[in-house]
Formats: C-alpha cells, structure tokens, sequence
C-alpha cells in the first residue's frame, strides 16, 4: 500500500466507514468504533470488494442486516475465519507491497536461515529443509488488504503455536514481533500467534511459496488484515515489548483484527 486513504471513484471513504458505524448494532458498533473502522474490516465483514458507489451501497445494506452470528464470529479470537472451496481461489492472486515487484527480495533457499529470539528456550537457527520437515496443514481463506482489495488464496504451513511450541517459546508473553528480509516488520498478540489457522506459510497452492508472496517464508493469519502477514521472514521474537512495525509505526491501527 502507498497511500493511507484509497480513492474509490464516487465513494467518500470517510463518510462510508461514519455511515457503517452508525448502522452497525451493538455490541458490533462499539467494538468496531474501538479497534478503528477500516475499510478492509468493512470487505472482511460483508464479503464485497469496495470499488465504486454501487458496492459501497451493498456493503452498506448487508452491514444494517447484521446477525448474532456475523457479530460473534467478528469479535471473538477463537473463533476460525472463513475457508472456502479450490475453486473460489483467485486467479491470478495479487501481489502487494510498499515497493514495485522486481524490487521485492530475491532470498537464497541454500543461505537462509530463520533467527529465533527473545524468550524462546532454543534460539537455534533454522534451515529451510528444517522448516519443511515441520507438520504441515493446507487452508483456503481471503486475503483482505486496508487499501481496499481481498482475494481468496491457498497456504501451506506449519502453525505457529506449533513452531512456538518446539522452539519451547514463553506463550505467556505478550507479543511475537516478526522481520523480514527488506527491512519490513510486524508485532501481534500472543491471541493470533496461537491462534489455530496462524500459520508460517511454505506454499502457495501446490507450489513453494513464489517470490511474489514471500518466498521463502510467510506468516499467514486470516484473522488480520493484510498488512500484518509478513512475507520474506528472516527473523522472530517472542517478547513483552511493543515493538511494533513498517504501517504500523506509521499510524495504521495496531490491532487490525477482522
Ligand atoms: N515483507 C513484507 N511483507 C508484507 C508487505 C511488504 O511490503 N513487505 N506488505 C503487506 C501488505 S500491505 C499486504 S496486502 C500483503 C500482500 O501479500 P501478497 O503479495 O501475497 O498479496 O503482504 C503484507 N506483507
Ligand atoms: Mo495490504
């Protein structure tokens, strides 16, 4: 994402995230208006990409028709985001960054190592054939960015409370602060780190995770938006301390929860 706001043609973006908030039914509204409307909560929650004024009005009309169960599903971190079927995977998926394609970095599967820190009982670095030995599981769920777009795609990976597991990290710490290769960086809750459909991320479909989605390594967390799944991740660290992020330092909502 370069800009914080998105133009959408026809659409005050301002005005249509005041407008949802003032239709949404408690507790939803409250909650919402808390953790900072965005508008990719807003394409998270009514399942529309907002494009121009006739989607933006459809995602209005759906956030008015709310139920319990829309409500509960949003606000509870237990609770799994949405997978979907082979065939809803969008084709071809986007590639987003704070820079163009060919400048994303270009990893050596053979050098890379994955650096481990803060409190964890094994700092061992590990090496890709390492991670690829890890237990593997497959999900299918949409991608949301903040700037306005989602798309469905299929990762494969190691959950993180497993790898958090063996590398014997303290889960009673607050945070796991994630680096990667270019300089780009994130910190989430303890909550999304365990969360189950959290997952360091090896494959896109069937294939090893390109270099457009984060070769070798991404963190894949369909319970946040976008801008807070690192791909390229060179280093993680399991810590009490905020240490925040590439968007994040830079005012975006530290939560951006779905
Ligand atoms: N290392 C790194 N990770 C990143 C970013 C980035 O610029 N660098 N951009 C974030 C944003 S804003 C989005 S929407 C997604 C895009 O992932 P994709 O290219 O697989 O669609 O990556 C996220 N992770
Ligand atoms: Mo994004």
């Amino acid at each position: 994402m370069k800009r914080l706001r998105r133009l959408i043609p026809g659409v005050d973006q301002k005005l249509l995230l005041k407008d949802a908030g003032k239709i949404m039914p408690d507790p939803a509204r409250r909650a919402f208006l808390r953790g900072g409307l965005s508008l990719g909560a807003l394409t998270m929650l009514t399942g529309c990409d907002i494009v121009d004024s006739i989607s933006a009005e459809k995602v209005l009309r759906k956030v008015s028709e709310f139920n319990d169960g829309v409500q509960a599903w949003l606000f509870d971190p237990n609770q799994l985001a949405l997978t979907h079927p082979k065939s809803a995977i969008t084709k071809p998926f986007p590639f987003n960054a704070y820079y163009a394609l060919e400048d994303a970095p270009d990893i050596d599967g053979k050098d890379y190592r994955f650096e481990v820190g803060g409190l964890v009982q094994s700092t061992k670095p590990w090496t890709l054939d390492e991670l690829y030995a890890l237990p593997q599981e497959t999900q299918i769920t949409r991608h949301i960015c903040v700037e306005g777009w989602s798309a469905i795609g299929s990762w494969t990976g190691v959950r993180l409370s497993e790898f958090l597991r063996r590398v014997g990290a303290d889960t009673r710490a607050k945070y796991v602060w994630f680096q990667c290769a270019e300089g780009y960086s994130t910190t989430i809750d303890m909550p999304t780190a365990l969360h189950p459909q959290t997952q360091l991320t090896f494959k896109f479909g069937d294939e090893i995770l390109p270099r457009a989605y984060g070769y070798p390594m991404k963190c894949r967390m369909p319970t946040k938006l976008g801008f807070k799944n690192p791909k390229y991740i060179i280093a993680m660290h399991v810590t009490n301390k905020d240490l925040g992020g590439y968007w994040e330092n830079q005012g975006y909502n530290w939560f951006s929860g779905l």
